[in-house]
């Protein structure tokens, strides 16, 4: 039997190349997904200079049903011994209100965020329940906790990703796979730079004025999460800025 096996989604950037890294540490042989594969590569290689894990890269987009399911349905023997499914891969399009939101905006966040992360469990579920006590993490968002002017439809994504967690939690019990739930607020990654399209200068102006979350505190979480004891999960985590009490407020100070 190979060493246990974690997968991260959106491993090519941010909170999840963190959480590769950290999972690395933990002893986890990895299968890293996104659709950048020489990111991919690139964090493959800086891990392996730490650590002898053995890590697939599959370069993969999540909203692609037929090649999420192949990609399972023909996984390596060795590769199989899954314990833990990191959904992160995800995004928010545009920032405006309904009336004037971009359709094509509105369909990459639905068919990535909900879609994606959907097509995701299914594929891998039944190898973590091969597993008790394996562990499903999903990335939801503040936004899927409070909504905020103009995030109607990431939030409505995030407000996804928290039902399907409850969902999942209840549906796994039995087996039991561990179902956690990770909502932080502002952390400083690509997603803004992804958010307004390329604009790097607009998307500095997020993180202005205040110390925003950076990619290893959620990793941190992450660790904290799937390392407790087998009669313990997190069922939830907010984790948010100090200086951002909910999602529409930011204390800044320039
Ligand atoms: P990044 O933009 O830095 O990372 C997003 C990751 O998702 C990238 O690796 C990207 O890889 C991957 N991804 C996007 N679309 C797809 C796709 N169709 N198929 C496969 N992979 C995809 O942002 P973050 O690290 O911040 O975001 C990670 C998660 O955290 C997201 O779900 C986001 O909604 C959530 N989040 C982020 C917050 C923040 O403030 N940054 C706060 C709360 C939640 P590639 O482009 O190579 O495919
Ligand atoms: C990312 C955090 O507040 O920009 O999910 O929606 S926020």
């Amino acid at each position: 039997m190979s060493k246990k096996i974690a997968i991260v989604t959106g491993a090519s950037s941010g909170i999840g190349a963190a959480t590769a890294n950290v999972l690395a540490q933990l002893g986890y042989d990895l299968i890293l997904i996104a659709r950048r594969k020489n990111k991919l590569e690139q964090l493959a290689i800086s891990i392996q200079q730490q650590f002898a894990n053995r890590i697939l890269t599959l370069s993969l987009d999540v909203r692609n049903r037929e090649e999420v399911m192949q990609t399972f349905e023909n996984l390596p023997n060795d590769w199989q011994n899954i314990h833990v499914l990191i959904n992160n891969a995800g995004l928010a399009s545009g920032l405006s209100t309904i009336d004037k939101g971009d359709l094509n905006d509105w369909d990459v966040m639905i068919d990535t965020n909900i879609k994606g992360l959907l097509y995701m469990s299914k594929a891998v579920i039944p190898f973590l329940m091969q597993n008790p006590f394996s562990h499903i993490v999903n990335i939801g968002s503040i936004a899927g906790k409070e909504v905020y002017m103009n995030g109607n439809v990431y939030c409505a994504t995030k407000h996804a990703v928290d039902a399907l967690s409850k969902s999942m939690r209840l549906e796994l019990s039995s087996y039991p796979v561990k179902v956690t739930a990770i909502h932080p607020g502002a952390v400083e990654t690509e997603f803004s730079i992804v958010r307004f399209h390329g604009d790097k200068e607009k998307a500095a102006t997020v993180y202005k004025g205040f110390d925003n979350l950076v990619a290893d505190d959620i990793a941190d979480a992450i660790q904290y999460v799937i390392s407790r004891p087998k009669h313990v999960t997190i069922n939830d985590m907010v984790i948010m800025p100090t200086a951002q009490p909910n999602s529409s407020v930011i204390h800044r100070t320039s």
